[in-house]
């Protein structure tokens, strides 16, 4: 695997101890027009504001907000309509909780306009890969998610191929940090993500789990989103709303094999895995 020679040991980022020790849950919040009632614009905003800061409460330090669904064969959003979607939501939060919002973008326009409505966070599945985005997030001078991902949503779940994959991830992630440097991104505002699920097999995914301490050697803080992911309807036959349990043990076992965050959409049963595993560190 690629080694850097500097692995920055600076892993205080938006605010927060993003090390081993300190884990986070960021919340999932996403903004489609299905994911709310159909209450108009006001109650669709007013919905999310409900559900960020329930999940606050819940033991949430970051909220993910996204107005487009990266699954296979999802339709596409428009950037004015991307724009429309998550940015009253941002400024509604930012409003009621000084919680640190990610916005979960490759749209360099949504990342500026996120940014100035209170995002302190850039959520890229595509990793700053679209055009315009390595620029734009260097502007920002936020925080940064940086996402492996083979292909693109459409083909990625079509025939995942690697031939190591823990040193083709290693590979990606040392290939961004570069081109983040050069664009000059700093690196103490960069988090890692492996991308579970995203141009991966249920092997892929497992040997990424099993060996995620490995990415820990690039020095910065890694995200890591397992939460109700179909790779647990595959291991375990659970539909979607039965993986629960799937996922808040993954999210533990995340944490022990080196997360510093972890992305979930079931915020108060993640919390409760975490604050055991605390509390087993500070009793040893
Ligand atoms: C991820 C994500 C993930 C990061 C999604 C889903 C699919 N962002 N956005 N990592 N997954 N950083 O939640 O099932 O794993 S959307």
């Amino acid at each position: 695997m690629v080694q850097l020679n500097n692995p920055n040991p600076n892993n205080y980022l938006l605010g927060i101890d993003l090390t081993f020790k300190n884990p986070q849950i960021m919340g999932v919040l996403n903004i489609t027009p299905d994911s709310f009632s159909d209450g108009g614009r006001f109650c669709r905003i007013e919905n999310a504001v409900e559900q960020a800061l329930e999940m606050v409460n819940s033991g949430a330090s970051i909220i993910d907000v996204g107005g487009e669904s990266t699954r296979p064969g999802a339709t596409k959003v428009s950037v004015d309509e991307e724009l429309e979607r998550v940015v009253p939501v941002i400024k509604a939060i930012r409003l009621v909780s000084d919680v640190v919002i990610s916005v979960d973008t490759s749209k360099p326009e949504v990342m500026r306009q996120a940014v100035k409505a209170g995002a302190s966070l850039i959520n890229d599945v595509y990793a700053l890969r679209q055009p315009g985005a390595l620029d734009m997030a260097a502007s920002l001078d936020v925080g940064v998610c940086l996402m492996h991902m083979q292909k693109d949503p459409d083909t990625m779940q079509n025939k995942p191929d690697y031939s190591e994959i823990i040193d083709e991830v290693g590979s990606f992630f040392h290939e961004r940090l570069q081109a983040c440097q050069q664009a000059g991104i700093a690196e103490s505002n960069i988090i890692l993500d492996p991308g579970f699920g995203f141009g991966k097999t249920l092997a892929h995914n497992l040997k990424l789990l099993a060996q995620l301490k490995k990415f820990k050697q690039y020095g910065r803080p890694l995200l890591v989103g397992l939460s109700r992911k179909s790779m647990w309807g595959e291991l375990l036959g659970k539909k979607v709303d039965e993986r629960v349990s799937a996922s808040v043990i993954s999210a533990l076992l995340a944490v022990i094999n080196g997360a510093a965050i972890v992305r979930v959409h079931d915020v108060a049963e993640t919390a409760e895995a975490l604050t055991i595993y605390k509390a087993l560190q500070l009793a040893n």
